[in-house]
């Protein structure tokens, strides 16, 4: 089963992609597809469109088009749940020790990594950045 990921750009900018990269591979997901990418807000807004009507959507979409993030598909038992334990809550200050969040993030908004929540957003999630990929 695959899942979708994207190293932050809080995460790329401070050099913490390949730990990260190194942990999700530590823990059994398998890279099917990367790429690193520079969004455009209009692209951030597009792949956070259900925060649309969310206070934080403004500040949320400048921070994810800020600077280069990674996106990945990844690949494992239980994809979508195993990331989500993996990253940690999204406040940092609530998230687990050892996980994503709780090494590399820096707030509830910089906070390194996105992981899908469900197959629905998984499956539009790999679309909207690897529309040739198989979405397994
Ligand atoms: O699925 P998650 O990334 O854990 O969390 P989410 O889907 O509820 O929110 C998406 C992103 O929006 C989250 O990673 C960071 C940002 N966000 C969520 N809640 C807040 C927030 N940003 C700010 N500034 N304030 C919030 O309360």
């Amino acid at each position: 089963m695959r899942t979708f990921s994207i190293v932050k750009p809080d995460a790329v900018a401070a050099g913490n992609t390949g730990a990260i990269l190194q942990s999700l591979e530590a823990a059994g997901f398998r890279l099917v597809a990367l790429r690193l990418v520079r969004m455009t807000k209009a692209e951030a807004e597009g792949f956070y469109g259900v925060h649309r009507e969310r206070p934080f959507f403004s500040s949320l979409t400048d921070f994810m088009s800020s600077g280069p993030a990674v996106v990945v598909a990844l690949e494992r038992d239980d994809a979508i749940r195993e990331l989500r334990r993996l990253m940690g809550a999204t406040n940092p200050a609530d998230a687990a020790p050892g996980t994503v969040r709780a090494r590399f993030a820096s707030s509830i908004e910089r906070n390194a990594i996105h992981g899908s929540d469900s197959p629905e957003s998984a499956a539009f999630e790999l679309g909207y950045f690897f529309p040739g990929v198989e979405l397994g």
